[in-house]
């Protein structure tokens, strides 16, 4: 009988079902990158995260960006994809539609692809992938639900933004931390780490912002679903190679939207899908 298990062992590694298998195994984790004109960043950021102790798979999620972002990327597919594992995923939307929806059709990608910790990443280098690793095991082995890298856990760690827009972002986070009671000092931030359980809880469709109230939702959300939040202290630096795309609508959309946002929550059953 031995025999017959070791032949049958022996065939599935010469045919790379079983590296492809461990490789699966191994890669429980994907970091989700939007994308919209990242092409001086995205190759650098690709291979950083590639290179780290941890093995992380990435998609890199692009709003068919006019400076041919996701034409890199497909580049770089061929010297990361094997036929035993796909590594490097790219999801190409038609056009610019906000950072919100990219992470949702981003999420239900992870969701299907059978993920059990999804990351949020930029790829302007503003989110060290060095941090990555401290998100995720925040997750995987000290129990938190949703890991944030927070700018203001500990004073204000922001690097080489003018005055004015350090003190927006931080005003703008306890703005969000009284209106709505989120239990968090960095509710803005856009570097976090989901165990899958709470995307598959929350009901994805209901998230109803674009821009970037979707980090607060979506934090919002998974501390009414009684998840555990955490907070890592990071660094956060303004990116120097490519565009901001931060527009004061944006932050129109947050100012109002979160006290709408709560008051309807005051109405809600928050019950798992
Ligand atoms: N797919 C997609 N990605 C987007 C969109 N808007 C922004 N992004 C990406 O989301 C990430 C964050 O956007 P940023 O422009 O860096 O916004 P920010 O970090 O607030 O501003 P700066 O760092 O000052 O540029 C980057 O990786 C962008 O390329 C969008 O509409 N669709
Ligand atoms: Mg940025």
């Amino acid at each position: 009988m031995w025999i017959v298990w070791k032949t049958l062992l022996l065939s599935f590694v010469m045919l790379g079902i079983l590296p492809g298998l461990t490789k699966r195994l191994l890669n429980n984790a994907i970091v989700i990158i939007p994308t919209y004109n990242e092409k001086e960043n995205i190759t650098m950021i690709i291979e950083t995260v590639f290179s780290l102790p941890k093995d992380f798979d990435i998609l890199v999620v692009d709003d068919n960006s006019p400076d041919g972002t996701a034409a890199v990327v497909r580049d770089l597919q061929q010297s990361y994809n094997t036929d035993a594992a796909t590594r490097l995923h790219v999801l190409q939307r038609p056009g610019k539609q906000g950072l919100g929806t990219a992470y949702i059709q981003g999420f239900k990608f992870a969701l299907e692809a059978g993920y059990d910790y999804v990351l949020q990443m930029d790829a302007d280098f503003s989110h060290n992938p060095k941090d990555l690793i401290q998100l995720y095991l925040t997750c995987a082995e000290w129990g938190s639900d949703l890991s944030i890298g927070s700018r203001y856990a500990t004073g204000v760690n922001v690097v080489n933004w003018p005055m004015g827009r350090v003190l927006l972002s931080f005003f703008a986070s306890k703005y969000v931390q009284i209106v709505t009671g989120i239990p968090v000092h960095d509710t803005t931030a856009g570097f976090v780490c989901y165990r899958s359980k709470v995307l598959k809880t929350i009901r994805l469709d209901q998230v109803k912002f674009v821009g970037y109230a979707f980090q607060i939702e979506m934090k919002f959300l998974t501390w009414k679903y009684g998840f555990k939040l955490s907070e890592v202290p990071i660094i956060f630096t303004e990116r120097t190679r490519g565009q901001s795309k931060m527009s004061v609508g944006i932050f129109k959309e947050a100012f109002l939207g979160v006290i709408q946002m709560t008051v309807q929550s005051w109405f809600k059953k928050y019950i798992p899908s």
